[in-house]
């Protein structure tokens, strides 16, 4: 299925033959865990060339793929199998190549086959989930959502926030996860820096701390931010906090198929414009998530992209005032015909703690 819609990306672009060396179109494509090798993909054949390391796992992985072995050179045997297969001109994906590589497989191909450049024909097909992908996406957030759970029960004043980073990544990693990005604890007056990494600053009563967390679960990630204030919330603080909330309900209630990243990204901005905290949030409303943390298309000012059902997208605004902290508050969500579905169930009223 993965094949086919490729070879229709492929024809509809002219590019009769793709290598594809980026790892997540790699794995996404072959279902070739593997760490190395490219593939390459015609209308009528699929070859993986890997290395001696690999090419048992290969061959058990990669259904419908005719493993290559190669002997230290990928792009001579790209050229080998291009000479075979008789192919005259081929794609290569320049978003997933080193300078270096262009030039190495330049040369290997040099009067075999004409190089052409090609950008996201394997990220068009990425950007919607099927029911399976979804599915594991979906378990992510559940564990995702324990560990929230579980971090609400040992969040402290006088706890680092690094203390608070690494308790979260033990549970994680303790349930089948790996993290998936340096996690966001930002509390006090850091919580005006969107990424404000964990650091040694001690966590003081009064604070409002971002927590900002994701991990790979059988390769697919997640990601969450909530926002919990340590002790009870000072008025400015719940304006803010709310101000926030309403903003991402918004957002969510606007991300159905139809309509554009940037339509749906207006909506929520919207919103935190007219309070007088535009100029406090400068990020885009959201991302679509998947094998990699950060995918296209985005809920972004700049990102026209058509939002289709089977998605799956960050809806995260924030409002950063600086001296004073930050709030964010993301959700992920499953675009559908109807309403998106959140895929998390950790709640989004303010927690006192
Ligand atoms: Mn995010």
């Amino acid at each position: 299925m993965k094949l086919h819609k490729l070879r229709a990306e492929m024809a509809a672009r002219g590019i009769p033959a793709l290598v594809v060396s980026g790892d997540s179109n790699r794995y996404y494509m072959s279902g070739f865990t593997g760490s190395s090798g490219v593939l390459v993909i015609t209308q009528s054949d699929a070859v993986l060339i890997t290395d001696f390391r690999y090419t048992e796992q290969a061959a058990q992985q990669a259904h419908g793929f005719r493993v290559v072995m190669h002997a230290g050179r990928i792009p001579e045997s790209v050229s080998a199998v291009a000479q075979e297969l008789g192919i005259k001109r081929l794609g290569l994906e320049s978003e997933h190549l080193t300078y270096a590589e262009f030039e190495s497989y330049s040369r290997a191909l040099s009067g075999v086959a004409e190089v052409v450049p090609v950008k996201g024909a394997v990220e068009a097909i990425r950007m919607i989930k099927d029911p399976q992908e979804i599915e594991i996406i979906a378990e992510a957030c559940r564990i995702t959502d324990m560990a929230f759970d579980h971090i609400l029960g040992y969040i402290r004043p006088g706890l680092t926030e690094k203390q608070v980073a690494t308790e979260l990544k033990v549970f994680m990693l303790r349930h089948d996860m790996t993290p998936s990005f340096d996690f966001i604890v930002a509390s006090g007056e850091r919580g005006s820096m969107p990424h404000g990494v964990a650091s040694d600053k001690v966590i003081e009563p009064g604070d409002l701390v971002t927590l900002d967390f994701g991990g790979f679960y059988r390769r697919y990630s997640s990601d969450i931010t909530r926002t919990v204030v340590m002790g009870r919330a000072t008025d400015e603080q719940r304006r803010i906090y709310d101000l926030v909330l309403k903003a991402q309900a918004a957002g969510v209630e606007a991300a159905t198929a139809g309509m554009r990243g940037n339509e749906v990204d207006a909506v929520a901005r919207g919103i935190i414009s007219e309070a007088g905290h535009g100029a406090h949030f400068g990020h885009g409303l959201g991302h679509s998530i998947g094998l990699e943390v950060h995918e296209s298309p985005r809920f972004s000012p700049t990102d026209s992209t058509v939002i289709q059902a089977g998605m799956v997208l960050s809806v995260e605004p924030g409002v950063y005032v600086p001296g004073w902290g930050g709030v964010r508050i993301e959700d992920l969500v499953v675009i559908t015909e109807g309403k998106a579905r959140v895929m998390y169930s950790s709640t989004k009223e303010l927690i006192q703690l």
